[in-house]
């Protein structure tokens, strides 16, 4: 008998919305953290959560945070399952980009390196996150938790991308 060697994964959680039950965004995040390994998922680290402006149309702040979970699943299906977690916390897809969600859970990163799917395939997966260089809100939570991280793209470490974006002058991102 041969165990596949667990996937790892490196989750970036967001929420700006409050939830019936759960309360405050921050609240939902560690509902959602509780909610991963429910499911299954083994959470190896989780960081601390971060207060954010955002970015995009929605007006309310964010609450963010970072996650290594470990399973058997490989991407699509992780995502699928991420996707089943936001719709149980109320989250509603009505087409508009970036609206104001109770919870939003991303890959980010894959200790299997990258992952693209066939173009038009759904649910549409790239793995690394094609933009989570750029955002703040997802490289310092990710930070406190895997600092040495490589993404396989850049062959940077998360703190260096971190590095690179938090010493700059801001951005409006
Ligand atoms: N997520 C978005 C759009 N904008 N802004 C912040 N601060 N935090 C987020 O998690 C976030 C956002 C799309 O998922
Ligand atoms: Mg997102
Ligand atoms: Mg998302």
């Amino acid at each position: 008998m041969t165990a596949s060697p667990p996937q790892r994964y490196l989750i970036a959680l967001g929420s700006n919305v409050r939830h019936a039950r759960h309360g405050a965004p921050a609240a939902v995040l560690r509902a959602a953290v509780r909610a991963l390994a429910a499911q299954g998922l083994a959470v190896e680290a989780v960081s601390p959560t971060i207060a954010s402006a955002p970015l995009g149309p929605s007006r309310r702040r964010y609450a963010n945070a970072a996650a290594i979970v470990a399973g058997d699943l490989m991407p699509p299906a992780l995502l699928l399952l991420l996707q089943r977690i936001e719709h149980d916390f109320g989250r509603v897809r009505r087409g508009q980009r970036w609206r104001a969600r109770t919870l939003d859970l991303d890959v980010i990163l894959w200790s299997g390196g990258v992952w693209r799917q066939a173009p038009g395939a759904t649910p549409a997966l790239r793995v690394p996150h094609p933009e989570y260089r750029k955002r703040t809100f997802v490289l310092t939570p990710a930070a406190a938790i895997a600092p040495g991280w490589r993404d396989p793209e850049t062959g940077l470490r998360i703190k260096h991308h971190n590095a690179r974006l938090t010493r700059r002058t801001p951005r409006p991102r």
